[in-house]
This record gives C-alpha cells, sequence and structure tokens, in this order.
C-alpha cells in the first residue's frame, strides 16, 4: 500500500466518526495522521511490514498497529467494521466538494438523502429549502460539485473502453517502421472487469526509438488533451472522456510490468506479501531473490512458477482466493467461447425485436451453432408488444415449420421470456406453458418491492415448474439503473434445490448474475446459461462478453448448459420440468 493509500483510509475514518460525532480529539487525531503520513518521504508500508518500529509525531501504538494491518494485509477491520456502521450513501455524500459530514447528516436526517443521485434529484427538483446551513449559494455549489463528480467518477463499460483500446493499440502497432518490443492492454480491462476506470497499456520500445513512439502515442488523433508526459509515463484523455495510461518500460522489463499494471490492486498486494515471507520481492521492475538477483521470466506463466504457482487468468485476479488456488494447483480450467454450442434469449419481430425469427435463426447457423432458443416478451410486457396466448402459439406453429425447414442444421427451441408477475406468477397457463421447451423468466417491473419481497417472488418463479431458468437476476443496467434489492444467495439456494438454472445475460449493460456470485452458484450446484439476449442479429456475438463474466467467476465448460449439444440440453430442460413436477 502506498502511503497517499493509508493517509485515504485514515481521512476516511475521520469523516465516519465525525458524521457519528464521536469524540472530536479522536477525529483530530485519525486526521493528523493522515497529513502526516502523505508528506512521508519514505515507504510505510515497507518500513512497517518490515518490523520496524515508527517514531514518528502523531503516530501512537494504536495507530501504528493499524497501519501495519494495512500494509500486512491490505485490510483494515476496523475501518470495515466502521464503514458497516454508517447508511449506505451517506459516505458517497461526502466526497463532493464543499460537502462534509455535517452537511452529509443534514442532508439525510431532513431529506433521507443517501447517495449523490438522490441529492442530484433533490436540488433539480428543487426540494432543498428552509434549512438552515444550506442557503441558495451552498446549493449552487454543490450542484457544481455534483457535476465535476460525474465527469471525474465516470467509468466506462467494457465494452466501450475495449472498442477505443483496440483502435489505439492497433494504430500504436501500425508503424512503417518497428518501434514496439511487445504491448499490452492491461489494468481493469484485461481482467475483463465490468465496468473500467481508464485504459492501461503496457508497452516496451525497441532501443533507440523511444522518441519516435512516444511521438506516435502523442498523435493518435482521438487524444483530446495530454495530462503528463514523461519518460515513462504518458497520461492522455481521449474525446469520449477516456483516461489512458500508457507505461514505456525496458523489453527486458515488460513480463513485471504487465503483471503489475494488470492488477488488481488487491492480487498484487497479496501475492506481494505472501512472497516477501519466502524471501521475494515483486514490483513491476522484477522479482528480486532474497540475495537481491534479479529472476528472468519470459512470460507470465513463468512468472507464477517461480512462486510454484499455477498460471493465474488475468480475470481471475480479483484477490478472491486465486493465490491460495495456485498454490495448490486447482485452478479449474475456464470455459471459452469454443464450447458454446447454442444460444438461448433471442427476440424477433414478434415483439420488441429489430429482425425476423428466421433472420435470427439464418444468424445462428452462421455462427456454427446447433441450438437456438427463442424467447420473445409475454402478455403482460406491453411496453414490447408481448404476445398474446394465441400469438405465442402461432408462433411455436411457425418454429415447427422452421424446425422441419432446418432439420440437421439446427434445433429451434420454443421459448419465452415470461415476465415474473408481481406474487411471483408467470404470465399464461399451464396448457399454454406446457407447449414450449423452455422458459425465461424475469422481472420486468414493479422494482420498487422491499427486498424480502422481491426475494419471495423471484424464489415463487424459481419454483415453478415450467420456470428453466431466471432472467438477468438484479435488472441492472450498469452505469444507469441500479440493481433492484433480492437476496442473491437465498435465490441460489432455491435455484438449486429446485435444479432452476440462472442467466448470465451477456449484454454488456447488463452481465447479471454478477461475476462476483458465480462462485458461489457453481458451489450450490447451480447451472447457469450464457445467453445474448438478442434483440438484432449483430447482438448475438454478445455471447463473448458474458464468456469474460463467466471466467471471473470461475465457471467451466460443465457449469455452463449451453456448452451441451442438441441432446443434453434438451434432457436438461425436460429434466428440469420433470424434477419440479414431482418435487411439488
Ligand atoms: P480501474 O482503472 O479503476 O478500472 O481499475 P484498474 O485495476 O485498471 O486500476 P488502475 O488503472 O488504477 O491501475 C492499474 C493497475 O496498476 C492496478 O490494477 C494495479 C496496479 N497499481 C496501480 N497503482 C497501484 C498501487 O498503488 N499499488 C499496487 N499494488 N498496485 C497498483
Ligand atoms: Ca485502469
Ligand atoms: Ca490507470
Ligand atoms: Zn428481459
Amino acid at each position: 500500500m502506498t502511503n497517499s493509500e493509508i493517509a485515504e483510509v485514515f481521512q476516511q475514518i475521520a469523516e465516519i466518526l465525525e458524521i457519528k460525532g464521536e469524540n472530536p480529539f479522536k477525529i483530530r487525531a485519525y486526521l493528523n495522521a493522515a497529513i502526516v503520513i502523505s508528506r512521508l518521504g519514505e515507504n510505510l508500508s515497507d518500513i512497517v511490514s518490515g518490523g520496524e518500529h515508527l517514531s514518528i509525531p502523531g503516530i501512537g501504538k494504536d495507530l501504528y498497529l493499524k497501519i501495519k494491518e494495512l500494509a500486512d494485509t491490505g485490510r483494515l477491520a476496523y475501518y470495515d467494521e466502521l464503514v458497516k456502521s454508517v447508511p449506505e450513501g451517506l459516505l458517497e455524500l461526502t466526497k463532493l466538494r464543499g460537502l462534509g459530514p455535517k452537511k452529509a447528516n443534514l442532508l439525510y436526517n431532513n431529506f433521507n438523502i443517501k447517495g449523490i443521485g438522490e441529492l442530484d434529484d433533490a436540488i433539480k427538483s428543487d426540494r432543498l429549502s428552509g434549512i438552515r446551513g444550506l442557503g441558495q449559494k451552498t446549493v449552487e455549489n454543490l450542484k457544481k460539485s455534483i457535476e465535476d463528480y460525474k465527469v471525474f467518477k465516470q467509468r466506462f463499460l467494457y465494452i466501450d473502453a475495449f472498442n477505443q483500446a483496440f483502435l489505439f493499440e492497433a494504430y500504436l502497432k501500425n508503424t512503417p517502421q518497428k518501434l514496439i518490443d511487445e504491448i499490452e492492454i492491461a489494468g481493469s480491462l484485461r481482467r475483463k472487469m465490468e465496468t473500467v476506470g481508464d485504459i492501461d497499456i503496457v508497452a516496451s520500445v525497441i532501443a533507440g526509438k523511444e522518441g519516435q513512439f512516444s511521438k506516435r502515442f502523442l498523435s493518435y488523433p482521438e487524444i483530446l488533451r495530454v495530462e503528463s508526459a514523461g519518460e515513462t509515463k504518458i497520461s492522455v484523455v481521449l474525446k469520449s472522456g477516456i483516461h489512458v495510461d500508457l507505461r514505456i518500460v525496458q523489453p527486458a522489463d515488460f513480463v513485471y510490468a504487465l503483471h503489475h499494471f494488470t492488477g488488481s490492486k488487491l492480487h498484487n498486494e497479496e501475492l506481494r506479501s505472501i512472497e516477501k515471507k519466502r524471501g521475494y520481492k515483486i514490483n513491476e521492475y522484477g522479482i528480486f531473490a532474497g540475495n537481491g538477483n534479479k529472476i528472468t521470466v519470459g512470460n507470465e506463466a513463468e512468472f507464477y512458477d517461480v512462486f510454484g504457482m499455477q498460471f493465474i487468468p488475468p480475470e481471475l485476479r480479483e484477490g478472491t482466493g486465486e493465490i491460495e488456488s495456485a498454490l495448490s494447483h486447482s485452478i479449474p480450467g475456464l470455459v471459452e467461447e469454443k464450447d458454446l454450442k447454442g444460444v438461448f434469449h433471442i427476440h424477433t419481430t414478434y415483439t420488441d425485436g429489430k429482425e425476423s425469427l428466421e433472420e435470427m435463426i439464418e444468424a445462428c447457423v452462421k455462427q456454427g451453432y446447433k441450438y437456438a432458443g427463442i424467447s420473445d416478451h409475454s402478455v403482460s410486457a406491453h411496453y414490447a408488444k408481448g404476445l398474446s396466448t394465441s400469438e405465442l402459439e402461432s408462433q411455436m406453429e411457425y418454429i415447427d415449420r422452421l424446425n422441419k425447414k432446418y432439420e440437421g442444421i439446427i434445433k429451434i427451441f420454443k421459448g419465452i421470456e415470461s415476465d415474473i408477475l408481481p406474487d411471483g406468477s408467470l404470465d399464461y397457463d399451464e396448457k399454454t406453458l406446457e407447449k414450449l421447451d423452455f422458459v425465461i423468466a424475469s422481472v420486468h417491473s414493479k422494482f420498487n418491492m422491499a427486498e424480502n419481497l422481491m426475494t419471495e417472488r423471484i424464489m415463487n418463479a424459481v419454483k415453478n415448474p415450467y420456470t428453466t431458468m431466471i432472467g438477468h437476476l438484479t435488472g441492472r443496467l450498469l452505469l444507469e439503473r441500479k440493481e433492484y434489492a433480492v437476496d442473491i444467495s437465498r435465490v441460489l439456494d432455491c435455484a438449486s434445490e429446485y435444479k432452476t438454472i440462472i442467466e448470465l445475460n451477456a449484454n454488456p449493460k447488463r452481465l447479471d448474475i454478477d461475476w462476483r456470485y458465480i462462485k458461489e452458484a457453481i458451489s450450490k450446484n447451480v447451472l447457469l446459461s450464457i445467453n445474448p439476449d438478442a434483440h438484432n442479429s449483430s447482438s448475438i456475438y454478445f455471447v463473448n462478453y458474458g464468456i469474460n463474466i463467466a471466467r471471473k467467476g470461475w465457471a467451466r465448460k460443465s457449469d455452463i448448459l449451453n456448452t451441451g449439444n442438441v441432446s443434453e440440453v434438451s434432457n436438461v430442460l425436460s429434466g428440469i420440468r420433470d424434477y419440479k413436477k414431482k418435487k411439488i
């Protein structure tokens, strides 16, 4: 951990203590420490974890132990507890310039405002008046802070950042004379995070070509402005608003730099602290043995091998147990794009899709898929021209005819994306549901239910014998709409008990079920299905984003429904229904 990170934690502790109205002396102590630490020349982490004692004014025994805990583990239990003890969103408010703990409390107590989005709404609808300490001027300032915060805090969807990074990288490589030895996109993009803060690029440059390379980089037409341009690091902002950090390294340092700047920070810190105990020092310039000698490796597989570890795919480097597993060589083989044999969750012009059913099937055939599951919207989805019972029946007859036409080429499964009604029931009578091969049950209305009611609602749908899978589990739209309140662990328990599949919605705005729950789903034997939720033929490839997320969740081929062949998948679909019918 860097000094500024430690200082940041102390600063936040002070803010929370102030929100909680705690002893001013205690608050002052943390604030002072934060200032002292951020001005320190040496790296505190190294001093403290080396066991050396500190004699810095303002840092007593208690603070010393907290610094040590941070340095050793990357976390601080006291801080984690504190964060949990204040209402969610209240801390977010204090991130705004000009809004300290006092005003945050004021807003919370008087207007129940928890979070920057809610404050933004309140200001826009002119609800913040008549409160002492919140004059017109203050409100105007808050408005500006919110605007700045939005620009500053902005994250990007993986798909958008990836496309921009890809083009930039291609531009850098495309020079008449070879300038680059190796180049790689690093950071959260390489780890396939669902959203990313910026683009990180690591490049090693051929000796003597450094100047030419920097010039090429800085001439990229998409650059809006240059933030800084040094010999080893250049930071720019693209016209889209995304930041790009370029690290220029020596060819001999490339692997270490790539590993370092791939992160995650948590992964690097865990690796470093474990290996420190075994006498290694790791940083962006190398791996150094106890005697100070640099250990040479040619690629990341060799990098991990130095420590007796299995190669850790970038997607797994999140500090969620991958280092332990790599040490015991128990990281599983992860699912890959080529494992997918078909897709479910396809919309057509029968409802809100943009292309006809047959066009969608043709696109699946082109992809080499052996089956495709059609699931248009159900009757209560008025916004999407949901199908009435008779419309659905006529679609099924049409699919029967197409299945004859496409025999031996692709199998079309008849399905529906049924709304989950507020009481958890589905949209059609049993007679109609019985005729379908599969049903995706999704919440599309009444997102504001209390958590326990929403959880019951979804669990009712899970238990329904006709529900094959639950669509987009939390309804989130990344960077746009928060997930609705639902106890995912309980839903997974229920899905496990009833053998109901959980969708991994591969739309790059959804990527829902979140990868942070996939390991849990797998450990509960819940099968997942990677679905494109395609509304036109060109979005069938969304499944690749789903593969990224499945891998981040440690999913193997066998954890994914649509890696099976036609007969395996048919058996699973009918097996789920039979199992549930017997159970009830
Ligand atoms: P982002 O950009 O917020 O989506 O997430 P990252 O992971 O790309 O973070 P970024 O761009 O700040 O840094 C890229 C990587 O560089 C990060 O994953 C790990 C490494 N790194 C950067 N700063 C530090 C640091 O202070 N300590 C450690 N251990 N690693 C760092
Ligand atoms: Ca980054
Ligand atoms: Ca960065
Ligand atoms: Zn949907």
